[in-house]
């Protein structure tokens, strides 16, 4: 396989300042032609050929400054020109099938519109054409079509004209006033609706915003144009970015790969981004969309108007652009809840995968296909990387270091070190050493302990770090790791302030004055730091924390270790105390000053993945059996109470504001309880929830409940569901989520049957996830001892490899993770790896997934 290396990056030979397309657009047959005005590089060697990547295509005319030319060859699919000057005009012709385009990167048909994925490399696939980030062009596009079938035409930037043809055809011209990478290029042709609004800019500008959806969806679309209004008062707020056109479009398609697309001007969505209303969206599906929303928007900056030298730059716009996303976030609800689920999302998506044998740094040094690296660590991991920068700086220290980034390198395309080194001058902090965060792949471990001296009245600190590589024994480390503590009172709680301790060697200690009793440790305050603490606190000091720190991540994550240490004992036959958990549960269930949404995630215990991963060798059956016991024993225990917090939490008139949204959360949670309890009416009462519902979230709620029981409420409930929202795209991938989540010991035979439902498809990527991450994501029964789920992901990632590779390479993960199972699940994970990789023509997605994963 071919190898791309960071250290092989070289300048262009050839740069495009422009760019000028024109599209004869049809579902099945799409002519393109293209006129490229071609300069060649001053620091270029005089005979280097212009190379111009192409994917699947063939050229049909190719002309040299308005003459026929001739001298050209197809190399691997690429179009090689031999020019003779130094400025030329390229003038290519192909013709496409956005039909059959099922890759669904390039353009492609999704029902009856057309639409583009050109991030990373899905230009080529539309025309011939330097292919990589740091060639920046000005694009104009003339798009033509039949009026009927595509009454809209999108595209970046501004519409400057438009008009009709014969035979029913019609045409616009868009101009994109700002240079940019070809990844950033996007075109929408379909009949589509818009909820149309507008925003003034901080200086005065007036800019439209439009979200197109097909008609239908249009009373859906309220909450994602929110979003984006307040995305774009807040950048210019706390980053002070403003947008930088009249117009600004977002588009939802039902069949997409990734989430949404930052294209200049022109979003495009996952429609599940954007579509919402309380009957069909849940709050997490609610917020995801504000998000995601963010998110693109906030490219503009980071992403767009500065864009990365080449694809090992990810990272730059996609860690800054994820953190600024979360903070959006927190700053628009509860920045603690927010902390929490962003800490949970990385514990279960990213720090697996820095253990596993795909473990790359933030900014890998190789690939053999960049979609394989649109992962956790770039992004979760890439967002925890910038947030310890803006811890170390401070807030005002690190705006000083992204104003100087922005300025310094607007319409560049840049690299992970120009953003270091802005931060390094504008903050005016020396982070030579903190690079190896750039560098270095594995989740750090701490080990904290801390002693007391009562006679000088001091306590002492000592940590010590390490790491380890591609599964070798953990080594000594000196990664820059920002530690937030506070030594709390050991009878009140109360301290003296939060402070920050830099670890920069293997091993620290830090001393603190004036220490009467020996304090409690709160530490890795707001997860200062993305590590693995090991800290040598008592289950007493956990359970002390879990009633009174005042960092709420800290307590929450206080209560997690009370718990997961327990549950580990549990499984490896250790002697723990349950008691101290029930306590401690006890407590904050009586403690009335605490947010319902907040107490909600307290109680919960950590999931089964978690579970596994602080085991050496994971027994997902035992771990299930733990846990369940566990969860049996608190709702017996605390059944009175949950039943009481449950009737109090009843919904009134919907609202997505705080509170209402607090409560259907703890109503979940406690119903949950509730039925882990066993009571005879757990079922009923489900049901009652899911039939008088007049939210998703009940909904969902309550399903995800009946959905593990064996009861006739159950089937009743995924009948009426399934019938009420079968027309539903989205909210029918819930239904299939659900019962791929399933704990029922009969979970892998309904997933194959599910798999061949009428309504199941491989060619939507959000069905596939639906079913598939479902299941993949329930420990106890994707890991199946009969090893029959591994075999159905197996068959089905041959399968869908032929359609959608890129979808297909996100499954290899979930059995690449074979080593740290035990024997029987581990030897039977890597027969199915070792089936796809026997399997004919794979592409490069999953082969390089599998190869790794074996190696
Ligand atoms: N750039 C790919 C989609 C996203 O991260 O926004
Ligand atoms: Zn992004």
């Amino acid at each position: 396989p071919t190898i791309i290396r960071r250290e092989d990056y070289r300048p262009p030979a050839w740069f495009i300042p422009s760019i000028a397309l024109d599209f004869q657009l049809g579902l099945d047959h799409t002519v393109v032609h293209s006129l490229l005005d071609v300069r060649r590089s001053k620091s270029a060697k005089y005979e280097e050929p212009l190379l111009l990547d192409g994917d699947g295509l063939i050229p049909t005319a190719v002309k040299v400054d308005g003459e026929a030319w001739t001298d050209w060859q197809l190399i691997d699919g690429n179009l090689q020109l031999s020019l003779p000057g130094t400025a030329h005009e390229v003038e290519i012709t192909v013709e496409i099938d956005p039909s059959t385009n099922t890759q669904l990167m390039g353009l492609y048909a999704s029902q009856d519109m057309l639409c583009t994925q050109c991030e990373a490399e899905g230009f080529r696939r539309i025309t011939f054409f330097p292919d990589r980030p740091d060639i920046l062009s000005r694009y104009s596009v003339r798009m033509e079509g039949d009026k009927k079938t595509f009454p809209v035409l999108l595209c970046n930037g501004d519409k400057v004209a438009e008009g009709e043809v014969d035979n029913g055809r019609h045409w616009a011209q868009w101009n994109d006033p700002w240079p940019k990478p070809s990844y950033l290029f996007a075109l929408v042709a379909g009949d589509l609706v818009a909820n149309t609004d507008s925003f003034t800019t901080r200086s005065g500008k007036p800019v439209e915003l439009n979200i197109w959806v097909r008609d239908g969806d249009l009373p859906r679309t309220g909450h994602a144009m929110q979003a984006l209004k307040d995305s774009m008062r807040w950048d210019e707020e706390v980053y002070g970015r403003e947008y930088d056109l009249g117009l600004f479009n977002i588009v939802a398609v039902s069949d997409f790969n990734m989430g949404a697309m930052e294209n200049k001007g022109l979003n495009i969505f996952n429609s599940r981004y954007i579509l919402a209303d309380p009957e069909v969206a849940t709050d997490a599906d609610f917020d995801g969309i504000e998000g995601v929303v963010a998110h693109e928007y906030f490219h503009n900056w980071s992403g767009n108007r500065v864009t990365c030298r080449d694809w090992f730059q990810l990272s730059l716009k996609e860690g800054f652009t994820v953190y600024r996303d979360q903070s959006f976030s927190a700053d628009m609800g509860s920045a603690a809840l927010k902390r929490i689920e962003d800490v949970r999302i990385l514990r279960a998506a990213q720090f697996p995968e820095d253990a596993g044998p795909l473990a790359h740094p933030i900014r890998p040094e190789s690939y053999q296909e960049i979609s394989n690296f649109y992962t956790a660590t770039v992004y979760n991991k890439g967002a925890e990387v910038i947030r310890m920068m803006a811890t170390l700086l401070g807030a005002e220290r690190f705006r000083k270091g992204t104003d100087l980034y922005f300025d310094r390198h607007d319409g560049e395309a840049a690299t992970c070190e120009d953003f270091v080194v802005a931060m390094e001058d504008g903050g005016e902090i020396d982070l030579g050493k903190f690079r190896g965060w750039y560098r270095t792949p594995g989740t750090p471990r701490v080990s904290a302990k801390l002693s007391h001296n009562p006679q000088t009245g001091t306590a002492k600190l000592d940590l010590k770090q390490s790491l380890s590589a591609n599964g070798a024994p953990q080594q000594p480390s000196e990664m820059v790791i920002p530690i937030k503590i506070a030594l709390l009172d050991p009878v009140t709680g109360a301290h003296e302030g939060e402070q920050l301790v830099t670890l920069d060697q293997a091993a620290q200690s830090f001393t603190f004055e004036g220490q009467k009793d020996h304090p409690i440790l709160s530490i890795n305050r707001g997860f200062s730091a993305p590590i693995i603490l090991e800290s040598s606190r008592t289950a007493e000091e956990l359970a002390f924390l879990s009633s009174h720190d005042d960092d709420p991540f800290a307590r929450f994550e206080a209560m997690q270790q009370l718990m997961a240490s327990y549950l580990v004992a549990q499984v490896t036959g250790t002697p723990a105390d349950r008691d101290i958990i029930l306590q401690a549960i006890g407590a904050v269930l009586a403690d009335d000053k605490i947010d319902r949404a907040f107490l909600a995630e307290l109680i919960q215990l950590p999931s089964e993945a978690f579970l596994g991963d602080q085991m050496i060798e994971v027994d997902p059956q035992t771990i299930h059996d733990a846990r369940e016991k566990l969860r049996g024993k608190i709702g017996v225990q605390f059944e009175r109470k949950f039943r009481r917090l449950y009737n109090q939490c009843e919904p009134g008139a919907f609202s997505l504001d705080a509170a209402a949204r607090a409560d259907r959360k703890l109503r979940n949670v406690t119903l949950g309880y509730i039925a882990a309890s066993q009571v005879e009416d757990a079922a009923a009462l489900a049901f009652d929830q899911y039939r008088d519902a007049n939210n998703m979230t009940a909904m969902q709620g309550a399903l995800g409940v009946l959905s593990h029981m064996d009861a006739e409420e159950r089937t009743w409930a995924l009948e009426d569901f399934f019938k009420r929202f079968k027309d539903n795209a989205l909210v029918l991938d819930k239904w299939f989520t659900l019962q791929a989540m399933s704990q029922r010991s009969d979970t892998v035979k309904r997933v194959e049957r599910l798999a061949n439902h009428p309504e199941f498809t491989l060619s939507n990527p959000n069905r596939v996830r639906a079913l598939y991450a479902g299941f993949t994501n329930n420990q106890v029964r994707f890991h199946d001892p009969s090893g029959k789920g591994y075999q159905m992901i197996a068959d089905m990632v041959i399968e869908l490899d032929g359609q959608n590779p890129q979808t297909a390479a996100r499954f290899i993960p979930s059995l690449g993770r074979w080593r740290r199972f035990e024997r029987g699940r581990s030897d039977l994970m890597r027969l199915a790896l070792e089936k796809i990789a026997g399997a004919p023509n794979l592409s490069k997605d999953v082969s390089e997934q599998v190869s790794k994963s074996l190696a």
